[in-house]
């Protein structure tokens, strides 16, 4: 059987789809990047990338030496191209503007250069999350481009993915048609079909959450996380198993393979941040993918992908996965 690479599925894609060359161009470009973040990453203390830097993020969080070479990576690899008009990273403060040396294109890239930071010193999965939207019209506007360019609701994404840096490196990919998974060949240098049409089982026996948050939950997650944790004898008249990686994209992945919920809901830490996660660079792009795949995604009371976002580096609420769980968890904030 031929294998069907990253490079033949896109150009299929073009062909059946009406996939735009440039956007095909832009994923194949991406992919390159998280090809490079992979290997910066598999080096570890052998490259000198673990550890952190002595500056922070916008976010106020330390960035890790590899938050900010993937970073870099991305920006390198996406600038030249002439398929972008901007781009923003979770790592940066304001957008990036495409240097006046290159062309410029119809799209937005908005990424997390490297989601999961806490756990690249202990050698677990890490990835890199990304989104992409149209550049609105500037009717012949020059200058720098602004961040309400990029304040799109997620349902105006053209396509969204991860890359996946665990025992095997993996790219999921959705152009709005379906989840399809790539495995990285590292004898080929390729990107190759191995997961052909990704779906989330309905109904799942697995949540993820961060426990040791539980004191900070409002009362529609106690409720549900309490009849999870009741089990067979509690109202879902069945035992659930509980696994938090820590790692947005190591927890969705397992999700996207075998079922489960997801969840990252505001608390009372921080009550001025509507949750951790951020809309632009994890919750859209994650929550497309969910979708597409047959799962929902909510912030509790509406549809993540619905959101007009407000700021760049926005928070939210996040509630994703198996369908009848994040049904039953939202309808439990409405009640
Ligand atoms: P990051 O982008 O700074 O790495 O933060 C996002 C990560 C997610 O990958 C993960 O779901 C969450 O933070 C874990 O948070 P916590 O350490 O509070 O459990
Ligand atoms: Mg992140």
């Amino acid at each position: 059987m031929s294998r069907v690479t990253l490079s033949r599925y896109l150009i299929e894609q073009t062909r059946s789809h009406n996939t735009p060359a440039d956007l095909r161009f832009l994923i194949e470009v991406v992919a390159r990047a998280c090809k490079a973040i992979s290997h910066q990453v598999s080096k570890g203390a052998l490259g000198g990338v673990l550890g952190s830097m002595e500056t922070e993020n916008v976010q106020g969080e330390v960035q890790k030496k590899l938050d900010v070479i993937s970073n870099e990576i991305l920006l390198e690899a996406n600038e030249w191209g002439g398929h972008l008009a901007g781009m923003a990273s979770e790592e940066m403060d304001n957008a990036y503007q495409i240097p006046g040396r290159y062309p410029k294109g119809a799209y937005l890239l908005v990424f997390d250069p490297l989601d999961g930071s806490s756990n690249i010193d202990v050698n677990v999965s890490v990835g890199t999350i990304f989104s992409v939207l149209r550049c609105p019209d500037r009717n012949g506007e020059e200058g720098d481009l602004g961040e309400e360019a990029f304040l799109q609701p997620g349902t105006q994404q053209v396509a969204a993915g991860y890359a996946i840096y665990g025992p095997q490196t993996m790219l999921l990919l959705t152009l709005g048609n379906g989840v399809k998974g790539f495995t990285l060949d590292r004898e080929l240098g390729s990107f190759v079909m191995t997961h052909d049409s990704i779906k989330v089982p309905e109904s799942t026996q697995e949540f993820a959450i961060n426990m040791s948050n539980q004191r900070h939950w409002e009362a529609p997650v106690q409720r549900y996380v309490s009849e999870l944790l009741a089990g067979e004898a509690g109202p879902l008249e069945k035992n659930y198993n509980m696994r938090w990686i820590a790692s947005m994209v190591a927890d969705v992945h397992r999700i996207l393979t075998r079922g489960g919920v997801f969840m990252y809901p505001r608390d009372s830490r921080e009550p001025e941040k509507p949750g951790k996660l951020r809309l632009m660079y994890e919750a859209n792009p994650m929550s497309m993918i969910i979708e597409q795949a047959g799962g929902a995604a909510t912030n509790g009371t509406q549809r993540i992908l619905d959101i007009q976002p407000t700021s760049l580096h926005q928070r939210v609420a996040v509630f994703l996965g198996s369908k009848d769980e994040v049904e039953r968890v939202t309808g439990y904030h409405q009640a």
